[in-house]
């Protein structure tokens, strides 16, 4: 039977407005607290520490922690609001199962909890374990998302799981993997501020990872240039010493006319290339087989720019490449990502002070949250689930059969396909908002629609759990304890500051339940707290790439943080990779890969005639679940819009502030339109971060890379036209 999604008149009667909140009182609220609690923020990768001020089981406000070494007390927007979540009107308090022509309404944990149960063993009775798919997200800590990866494949016993890094770092991943056979920032950010030379690729920093500015700008006090490639003038963009405009989905295009200019200029490290790396043949021919003239066709960047950025690179002492989901999100995101790691490699600029690599990691547990086991094709310590080893010892660390351990399953689009398909039938998901972040919203809407049963574990209702049958009240970042690993790979404590309120629980505990009613619990009753799973982590990821058999909770208060691999009790920890220059592939080297140019899934025709981008603004946070409920941060962006060139804005009668249609393959969106002269004029960008009708997600395209399954965010083609105003 297909389902509708509870109307939004329903939601909103039930549990008050979602927008504009502001808390009452505002200085009333200051009070003094009855503790401070060290802990990290909940949002990005850059996992800023923050002391969150409790008072009575709330929280009730924040002060800067000026000793944590990464931000040193300094938090962006949405850092400083995040405490507006806690007490929000729209925090499930309750266990909920939808009424068809109702809406929500609240339940007892055991009905909620026996109707996923019952629901879940039915439709894998039916039709297989493989018919029950659990999507699941990087804002988890490491515990829980260790905890997601065995339940998912111990009690559920299905191979259908994924992640929301999926949407995000896997590009990245997958790329260093290939090249370095870890995946992980080479350095620590200390490094950043030793380089001479700053390269940017893809990444709006200042918007997106607020505290990497403030290393950036202090290398550059010390005397370092800064290149920063992107289709737009970021605020970063805006001083930089060399902006490259490029079309979005040429980077490799771009990157590779630069690794020729440094061959011919004999600007690569010839030693380095011979002693501590392979594949350089094909990957020189490769690029000297693309002419110079041909680079800059394809990527749009004028040739004088291509080899100003080559010769910049390429003479420097010191270098930090550092790129993000503008390169990433791409069907050759992994191209890009290798592209770049060419340029580092030819120059052999790794393992040693103020020369390093990074992609910046997005989520804020982006990094732990891709290395302990929740991805489709991974088990924990960043092991392969297809490996037979590697399949032995987890097995053996979980306590079962070898050949009771699912095997490699799909990605999160081709998850939300198969349930298009009606392949798989059932859905459970915990910190995961795919209506509003997948490719292409209308498909999505449908497959969800064709769900026999959903189970959501949040705390807020977020537009995809509209859909589900039963939604589970979870908890906070601030509700448990934890860990969670920052951009720079350093493993940090996320403390607990207060209890989940109502009748929410955590979403540990949620979790374990719903295990023991699978009849499962005997795997998981020995986790009685978040250290006894974090202790169960260590050992599950010792000997991995991942290692953190050597961190424990105390060793991570006292030293403000462990940097992994960090394989034994005694071991210091790795800020920075790759000191000895031994990399973790089979044969120890670093691996070059060709990248010759391919066209993205769609380019622009007739039809179709302008490029879309899509990424961020500073003040909304991912779906925006929880920052388009925070008043102040609303306020900052209240609603999404198109940045458009005036020369593209002029040719089709676009006015700056009125409203114009943009229309895909696969949608439309009306939104309006900011004529701005820092974007290029045949690409239009809007941000993603709002539902239905404004989400910028109507028009984007299921297309996946290849080897990631990352879906082409940064490029779709468009059409546009102004909206008349009704006279
Ligand atoms: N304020 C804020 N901060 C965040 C987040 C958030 O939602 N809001 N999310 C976090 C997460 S999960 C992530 S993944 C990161 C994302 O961080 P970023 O990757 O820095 O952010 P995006 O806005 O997705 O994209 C970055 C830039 O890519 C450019 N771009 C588009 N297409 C191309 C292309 O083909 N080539 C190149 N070179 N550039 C291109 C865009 O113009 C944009 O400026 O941010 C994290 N931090
Ligand atoms: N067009 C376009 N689309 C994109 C992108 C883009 O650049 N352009 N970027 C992509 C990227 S990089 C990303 S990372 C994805 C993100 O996409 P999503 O992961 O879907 O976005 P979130 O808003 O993080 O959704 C997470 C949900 O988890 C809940 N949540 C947060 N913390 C917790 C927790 O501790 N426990 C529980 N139980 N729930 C929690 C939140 O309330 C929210 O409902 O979007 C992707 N989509
Ligand atoms: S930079 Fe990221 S981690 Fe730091 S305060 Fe802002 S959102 Fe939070
Ligand atoms: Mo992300």
């Amino acid at each position: 039977m297909a389902k509708l999604p509870v109307p939004v008149e329903k939601l909103t009667a039930q549990f008050g407005p979602t927008l504009n909140y502001s808390p009452v009182g505002g200085w009333q609220n200051r009070s003094e607290p009855e503790k401070l609690v060290k802990t990290h923020c909940c949002f990005c990768g850059q996992q800023c520490g923050i002391q969150l001020k409790v008072r009575g089981n709330r929280v009730i406000g924040f002060e800067p922690w000026e000793e944590f070494p990464f931000n040193r007390g300094k938090l962006c927007p949405k850092g400083v609001k995040r405490y507006l979540q806690d007490n929000h009107p729209d925090r499930l308090l309750a266990p909920m199962k939808r009424v068809e022509g109702t809406g929500f309404v609240p339940v007892s944990w055991d009905e909620a909890l026996d109707t996923t149960v019952r629901e879940l063993q039915r439709v894998q009775a039916q039709f297989g374990r493989d018919a029950v798919a659990m999507l699941s997200g990087v804002s988890l800590t490491n515990e829980k998302s260790y905890l997601v990866g065995k339940f998912a494949r111990v009690a559920l016993q299905t191979k259908e799981l994924d992640y929301n890094g999926r949407l995000c770092m896997v590009s990245a991943g997958t790329g260093n993997k290939k090249a370095f056979g870890i995946d992980r920032a080479a350095n620590s950010w200390a490094d950043i501020l030793e380089a001479k030379v700053i390269l940017c690729a893809g990444t709006n920093v200042a918007e997106c990872s607020p505290i990497t500015t403030d290393y950036i700008w202090r290398a550059r006090d010390r005397g370092a240039k800064l290149i920063m490639i992107d289709p737009r003038v970021t605020p970063m963009a805006r001083t930089c010493d060399l902006h490259l405009p490029v079309r979005p989905g040429a980077d490799s295009a771009l990157l590779v006319g630069m690794l020729r200019v440094m061959i011919e200029q004999n600007l690569v490290d010839l030693a380095f290339i011979d002693k501590y790396t392979s594949g350089w043949e094909e990957t020189r021919d490769s690029a000297l087989a693309m002419p110079l003239e041909e680079a800059s066709r394809i990527s749009g960047v004028r040739v004088e720019d291509i080899v100003k950025a080559a010769t910049m690179w390429g003479e420097a002492p010191t270098s930090f490449l550092l790129h993000a989901r503008g390169i990433e999100h791409h069907t050759k995101g992994v191209d890009n990502v290798l592209a770049c790691i060419n340029l580092v490699l030819a120059t052999g600029r790794l393992g040693r002070p103020g020369c390093g690599y990074a992609t910046i990691t997005g989520q804020g547990n982006g990094q732990g949250g891709r290395e302990h086991g929740h991805k489709c094709d991974q088990l924990p310590g960043n092991r392969d689930i297809e490996n037979p080893q590697h399949r032995e010892y987890i097995a053996h660390v979980w306590g079962i059969p070898e050949e009771e351990l699912p095997r490699k399953g799909h990605s999160a689009q081709e998850i939300m396909n198969l349930i298009h398909e009606g392949q798989i039938k059932a859905l459970v998901s915990i910190c995961f908002n795919p209506l509003v972040s997948l490719p292409d919203s209308n498909f999505t809407r449908e497959a969800l629609s064709r769900l026999e049963h959903y189970t959501a574990i949040d705390f807020f209702l977020n537009e995809t759990a509209h859909h589900a049958d039963i939604v589970l009240a979870g908890s906070l970042h601030e509700e448990e304890e934890g860990t969670s690993t920052s951009a720079e790979g350093r493993v940090i404590r996320i403390r607990k500051a207060v209890d989940p309120p109502g009748d929410a629980r955590t979403d540990t505990s949620i979790l374990l339940e719903m295990a023991r009613r699978l009849g499962r619990g005997k795997y998981f009753d020995h986790f009685t707290d978040s250290e006894a799973i974090f202790n169960e982590l260590r050992v599950a990821s010792k000997g991995g790439t991942a290692d953190y058999y050597g961190i424990t909770y105390e060793r991570i208060e006292n030293e403000m943080g462990v940097f992994w691999p960090c394989p034994e009790i005694g071991h210091p920890g790795t800020p920075r990779l790759f000191e000895t220059l031994k990399f973790h592939t089979p044969d120890g080297k670093a691996h070059f890969h060709p990248t010759p140019y391919r066209p993205s899934a769609e380019e622009p025709d007739e039809e179709y005639p302008v490029i879309l981008t899509t990424g961020r603004v500073v003040s909304q946070y991912l779906s925006g679940t929880q920052t388009r409920r925070i008043g102040g941060l609303v306020d900052m962006c209240p609603e999404p819009y198109v940045e458009i060139h005036p020369t593209l804005a002029q040719r089709y009668g676009i006015r700056d502030g009125a409203m114009m249609r943009v229309e895909s393959r696969r949608g439309a969106v009306v939104l309006k339109a900011k004529v701005v002269t820092t974007i290029r004029p045949d690409t239009i960008f809007i941000p993603y971060h709002w539902p239905g009708d404004l989400a910028a997600n109507n028009l984007t395209n299921r297309a996946l890379d290849p080897l990631s399954k990352i879906p082409e965010f940064k490029k779709s083609v468009v059409r546009i036209a102004p909206v008349e105003p009704a006279s």
